[in-house]
């Protein structure tokens, strides 16, 4: 049986770091695309030459056109810039819906079935402009923006807990912006509710790092934003579908009335599976919550606007 293929556009931080995740763990042959020459090439090349040393056996391949990615199942798009220091996601816009654009065009044209899972900033625009022109089912077009941001939360509750990372349960819905909402309701460790082991000053702490994760990290690096954890993320949801987990993650998905929003991408529950996003779920909120996440949509749908669709 032929193995399930990945391609990822764009070779940068996310982009390798993706490539490198997804082959470690034989998820897929992989085929990684960038404008850049040779650098595609030359990463794939260096990461087939570490399969004889850390054992896994799939092919990668990098390239400049999209004559490889044919027939791809899951496509990861990174292509685009990323934010410097003192840069919102929202500045990257102009360039980045054009590059989108282009690489959706691209990759539809070879791969008219695969399932999109765009991670270029601004998040929620970004799939916005891959579902409008790819023309493929909501099913198909995802955005990777919920599970680093959850993750971030999660890893800042167990530093301050001293417990172990896999213990926390919890979920960071909204858009991929400083008004995303880390769901405190939802939020419990190994079933304990977070609000019984935290004083609300230390939670309100906590939720504001998660909010600020993105920048905290840009401030550091000073050259480009977050890639480890946004590409194992990115590559979590790959693994999803490629082997029908059912995994119950937020992700942008394009609502149609759910959450009382229509014609948008927003950070939701669902459940990501061999269909790309199966269900998405309803979940009760707190009355604060609600209006965090309505704040939230307002931005969202007023970046979404401006790209003028
Ligand atoms: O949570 C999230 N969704 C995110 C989003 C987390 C981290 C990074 N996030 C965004 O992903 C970030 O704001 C950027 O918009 C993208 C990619 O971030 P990365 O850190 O990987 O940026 P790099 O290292 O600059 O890589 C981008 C690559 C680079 O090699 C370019 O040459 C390439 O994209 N690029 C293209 N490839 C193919 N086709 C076209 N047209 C193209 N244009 C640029």
């Amino acid at each position: 049986m032929a193995r399930p293929k990945l391609t990822v556009v764009g070779a940068g931080n996310v982009g390798a770091t993706a490539a490198h995740w997804a082959a470690a763990q034989e998820l897929a042959d992989v085929v990684l695309v960038d404008v850049v020459e040779g650098m595609p090439q030359g990463k794939a090349l260096d990461l087939m030459q570490a399969r004889p040393i850390m054992g896994f056996n799939v092919e990668i391949v990098g390239a400049n056109d999209y004559g490889p990615t044919a027939d791809s199942d899951v496509v990861i798009i990174t292509a685009g810039i990323a934010r410097k220091p003192g840069m919102s996601r929202e500045d990257l816009i102009n360039t980045n819906k054009n590059i989108v654009a282009e690489v959706t065009r691209q990759v539809v044209a070879k791969s008219p079935n695969a399932f999109l899972i765009i991670v270029s900033n601004p998040l929620d625009a970004m799939c916005y402009v891959a579902y409008k022109v790819s023309g493929f089912p909501r099913e198909r077009v995802m955005g990777m923006a919920g599970i680093l941001d959850t993750a971030r939360y999660r890893c800042f509750i167990a530093m301050e807990l001293g417990c172990a990372v896999e213990e926390i349960q919890a979920m960071v819905l909204g858009g991929h912006g400083d008004e995303m909402v880390p769901v405190v309701s939802a939020t419990n460790v190994s079933g304990i509710p977070l609000t019984e082991l935290l004083p609300p000053e230390r939670i309100a702490a906590l939720v504001e790092r998660t909010k600020k994760g993105g920048g905290e990290i840009v401030a550091l690096l000073k050259t480009g934003s977050a890639y480890y954890a946004p590409a194992a993320a990115s590559v979590q949801m790959a693994a999803a579908i490629l082997k029908d987990h059912k995994r119950v993650v937020p992700v942008s998905a394009y609502l149609d009335g759910e959450y009382g929003l229509k014609d948008l991408f927003f950070g939701v529950p669902v459940v990501l599976g061999a269909g790309g996003v199966e269900k998405i779920i309803p979940l009760k909120l707190t009355p604060e919550e609600e209006e965090l996440l309505k704040k939230s949509a307002a931005a969202v749908a007023k970046t979404r606007d401006e790209l003028k669709m």
